[in-house]
């Protein structure tokens, strides 16, 4: 199988090579821009490129759920992974894409700009790939921050260019193919360049290598305790926050802090079958449940907390709301925004460990948290775990 695979990349290669024209690893490239150095960074860049790709459409499918591809529920911490991963493998893309474009910069300025059908199609693929790799990176960090200068919504957009991206690099690999087969296969060594100075790719990739491992480091105890002490570049650290759990948006920015505290606060749990009024005494008043659960923002921050409150299940029932088998519609008392409404895949509002929560960390849901009570529910995006609760509508 092995010997097929190489044989058939061979004879591509050998097709294309015309096509393509001379191949960029001439002897008078120094070798820290041979082809060698583009093809082990491109590598690296092309692997964080895919895993934010697939975790990026699995984050897609989650909050645009498909009505025929039920998403699971289980396990409760699996969108932390897959958004953690996200986040981190975006981050380490932002060096190995400097350093790929640095490797490979005078080439994309070389005249003339076209010679031939193959060498236009290359080119367009790579001013494709450079332009919309370097905006995904950049609007992905200035997501972390929420920092929306741009005018135009962020998650379509994103989602959108990925495709692009993803098209781009398909294209490019095929056009490529020649010589990354060609270094796959050579030796590798260090050599002086024409001047006589000598660069060493090693020294290179391995600053390559310190520098994503740094950004990496530097960000990914957002979400992965163990690197918790380190994070000191991303927004929000772990553990600190009201009751110890970070906040996104706060109840002032949702403009709910007089509505969250009303005296007159009920629930309301509708369905075809009528609809039903809960005070905070009566949702205390069911049996309660506790559950470790985490919250993982999209924006890559991630944390486990302890929540306590009556089964949505449970709830359902006490209103004779009956099974839910159609999404429910989720309303929260904050008037404006892309959050103050959400909808639930039934799979959530039937699994058992979800909860709409009165309690966190052993205390009272704080304000910014929910209060008087909020949506938890396992393995979702932390963007659908409504806080300040108005509404929940069980559809048919
Ligand atoms: N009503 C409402 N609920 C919301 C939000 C919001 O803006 N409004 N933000 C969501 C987001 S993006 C996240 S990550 C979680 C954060 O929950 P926490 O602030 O309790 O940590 O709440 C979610 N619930
Ligand atoms: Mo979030």
């Amino acid at each position: 199988m092995a010997g097929f695979t190489e044989r058939a990349s061979a004879r591509i290669a050998e097709r294309l090579e015309p096509l393509v024209g001379s191949a960029h690893d001439a002897a008078s490239d120094p070798p820290v821009k041979s082809a060698r150095t583009t093809v082990v960074v491109g590598r690296l860049l092309g692997a964080a490129f895919l895993i934010c790709f697939g975790t990026g459409v699995y984050s897609h499918l989650l909050q645009d759920p498909l009505p025929w591809l039920p998403m699971p529920t289980r396990p409760v911490e699996l969108y932390r992974w897959t958004q953690g991963l996200h986040v981190i493998a975006g981050t380490a893309a932002v060096p190995l894409l400097l350093a790929k474009l640095w490797t490979v910069y005078p080439r994309l300025f070389t005249w003339p700009p076209v010679t031939s059908f193959a060498h236009f199609l290359e080119r367009a693929s790579i001013a494709v790939l450079v332009g919309v790799s370097l905006v995904e990176v950049t609007i992905g960090l200035m997501n972390l921050v929420q920092w929306y200068a741009f005018p135009f919504p962020f998650r379509a957009t994103h989602f959108a260019l990925a495709w692009v991206l993803v098209g781009a690099l398909a294209i490019h690999l095929g056009v490529k193919l020649p010589v990354i087969v060609r270094v796959w296969r050579r030796p590798s060594g260090d050599r002086a360049d024409a001047t006589g100075r000598f660069v060493s790719r090693r020294g290179f990739l391995a600053a390559v290598g310190a520098a994503a491992a740094s950004a990496v480091a530097l960000t990914a105890g957002q979400s992965v305790p163990a690197l918790a002490p380190l994070n000191v570049l991303a927004p929000r650290r772990m553990g600190v926050g009201p009751q110890g759990l970070p906040i996104n948006r706060t109840a002032a920015q949702a403009g709910v802090t007089e509505t969250a505290v009303a005296r007159d606060w009920v629930l309301t749990v509708a369905s075809p079958a009528g609809s039903r009024d809960f005070t905070l005494d009566d949702l205390r008043a069911l049996p309660q449940s506790e559950e470790v659960l985490p919250i993982a923002c999209v924006e890559g921050w991630s944390q486990s907390a302890t929540w306590r409150g009556v089964r949505l299940v449970d709830l359902l029932a006490a209103a004779e709301a009956g099974e839910p088998t159609a999404p429910l519609r989720i309303e929260s008392l904050q008037e404006r925004g892309a959050f103050a409404r959400t909808e639930m895949p039934p799979q959530y509002a039937r699994d058992p460990l979800t909860l709409v929560a009165l309690e966190l960390n052993g205390g009272t849901l704080d304000i910014d948290h929910g209060y008087p009570a909020r949506v938890i529910a396992p393995g979702r995006p932390g963007v659908m775990q409504t806080k300040w609760l108005r509404r929940i509508e069980v559809t048919s």
